[in-house]
């Protein structure tokens, strides 16, 4: 049976109780991190959506306050959906979020903290000049939400952009204002894309060419590059493209090593959606928040009594190849590591598996660093299959033994391996170079049949033809496992269900390499993770 408590993540953001999804107006405000999120205070399932509002100091330990914005006016008396925040001038922050209104239009509004001596910023007000944009002139009033993070351009004047579609053109709304109260519609799209279909949550930032600090939204000019990012509503998953921002122009272009289609980057290449960033003036870097969905079932969610969970912030900043970005949690997560276990020097030989022992498997964090040989036998690669790294973890799972690879970790694995999510490589040889794949595999994650179980993938920019050198990072938290590949390059993150969990026996950990190649573990370290503190002080529950 499920309990509210077996797929219960312990050190991840999670609701005490009732359905969360998209991160919202994600900041860092004199010397607090304030997360929003959309939330359903009435139940397990998408609904009733209001802001909810959670504070941290370390974003480890979250307080959960009273909810920032819910409906109380016409302009979202419908539901108060996903938006962004702004740090004013005079240090005053600002919210732009889409309102429901009376016909189920979506429109714009801002709201302000009624308080500014709060430090908790506890209660917005709402002016009632809203809405700020309005569904006019040929938008359509059914995709018109999810204003981004406004930026300041050197002409002094707000920029901001909504997600929308007409029809299946994929459009970036770009509207601007001098005073964040009128906002003028701009004359074209800051971007947009054919058959691709709605543009949920955009997010649009600066990133330095060279090194990894943040950059505040409003920063553009010599040596920074800009990542416009899009939750793509018909795949649910989200791409980025990395570009110039033409600020005269009014446009973004992506550069021509960016796909900006659905075969283009993605930073999860698992379950996570609605992502945002911000720019933490704190510790000088730019923070990547992100939305993971449940993946069993609405009957399951509500037996829970839960559903929904916010990643590991990241951090994040351009590769220096200046294609990618990387990204990394967030160091702070580190203050949560317990006992520690270590491995090193280790072979991994064709079929073989190793237990990593002495690690609370449900709950831990590993580093592996794995060293291949054999390259030169790599498995050809077909160039087809560069279009669906996913369909390729489907076919070529880690019990389909392979040259180089698969190695890889095998996670929340039950005693006798009826269960385990397979976390991996595999190395496949394109003329003179290699493709490296990652997967995070939940097709035996669980022994239960009602679950969504999908191997995810994806590609893998390493550097394993230099010294064959590869390594893995994953975050193990009961129902969660997040992935980050090669440092950062490629993330995954799987929602995974186990009947292990809620057995007594143990929970394991393997490293593992079914390739014919022999594979060494450089290192590996695992520590037994803490819980974070979720402390609920909301009275709205
Ligand atoms: N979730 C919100 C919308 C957004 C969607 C509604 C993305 O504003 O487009 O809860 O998950």
């Amino acid at each position: 049976s499920i309990t509210n408590n077996q797929y219960r993540p312990s050190y991840h953001f999670r609701p005490p109780k009732n359905w969360i999804n998209d991160p919202n107006g994600p900041m860092f405000y004199n010397g607090i991190y304030h997360l929003f999120y959309q939330y359903n205070p009435k139940g397990a399932v998408w609904g009733n959506i209001i802001w909810a509002h959670a504070l941290s100091i370390d974003l480890v330990n979250w307080k959960i306050i009273e909810p920032a914005i819910y409906p109380t006016k016409s302009f979202d008396i419908n539901g108060c959906w996903s938006g962004s925040s702004t740090i004013l001038p005079g240090n005053k922050p600002a919210i732009l979020y889409t309102g429901i209104d009376p016909h189920n239009r979506q429109v714009q509004n801002v709201a302000f903290p009624t308080n500014l001596s709060d430090p908790y910023l506890t209660k917005w007000y709402k002016p009632d000049y809203n809405p700020v944009m309005a569904p006019i002139d040929g938008i359509n009033a059914s995709s018109f939400r999810d204003p981004t993070t406004a930026w300041m351009g050197s002409d002094g004047q707000w920029r901001t952009v909504v997600g929308s579609k007409i029809h299946l053109l994929g459009k970036a709304i770009l509207y601007k204002s001098k005073d964040f109260v009128k906002w003028k519609r701009a004359s074209h799209p800051l971007h947009s894309v054919h058959n691709i279909g709605m543009w949920e949550c955009p997010d649009f930032f600066p990133v330095l060419l060279k090194g990894r600090r943040g950059l505040d939204t409003s920063v553009n000019g010599a040596g920074v590059k800009h990542v416009f990012k899009v939750s793509l509503d018909m795949t649910r998953y989200e791409y980025y493209t990395v570009g110039k921002y033409y600020e005269h122009k009014d446009r973004y272009v992506p550069d021509r090593t960016s796909v900006d289609q659905k075969t283009g980057l993605r930073y999860d290449y698992g379950n996570f959606y609605a992502s945002k960033t911000f720019y933490d003036g704190g510790k000088k870097r730019r923070i990547l928040c992100g939305w993971s969905n449940e993946s069993d079932s609405q009957t399951d969610d509500i037996a829970k009594g839960w559903a929904g969970i916010q990643t590991i912030p990241r951090r994040l900043w351009l590769a220096k190849n200046g294609r990618q970005v990387v990204q990394w949690p967030v160091e702070e997560i580190e203050s949560l590591r317990g006992k520690r276990t270590k491995m090193k020097g280790l072979k991994l030989k064709q079929g073989s598996r190793l237990e990593v022992k002495g690690v609370k498997a449900s709950q831990a964090d590993v580093e592996v660093v794995f060293k291949v040989s054999g390259l030169e036998r790599a498995e050809p690669f077909d160039h087809s299959w560069l279009s669906d790294p996913e369909k390729l973890c489907t076919q070529k799972r880690a019990d389909v033994p392979g040259n180089v690879g698969p190695f890889g970790l095998l996670v929340l694995a039950s005693n006798n391996l009826t269960e385990y999510t397979a976390v991996f490589f595999r190395v496949f040889k394109y003329r003179s170079r290699y493709v490296t794949l990652m997967c995070s595999d939940a097709t035996r994650s669980s022994l239960r049949p009602e679950v969504y179980k999908p191997a995810f993938g994806g590609f893998v920019d390493s550097q394993i033809q230099k010294n064959g050198k590869i390594s893995l990072r994953c975050l193990i938290d009961h129902s969660v496992v997040e992935s980050f590949g090669e440092n950062g390059r490629t993330c995954i993150t799987s929602r995974v269900y186990p009947i292990v969990l809620s057995t007594k026996s143990k929970v394991g950990l393997y490293a593992f390499n079914h390739g014919l190649e022999t594979v060494k573990i450089i290192k590996l370290k695992a520590w037994d993770m803490k819980n974070g503190n979720v402390l609920d002080e909301s009275s709205y529950v």
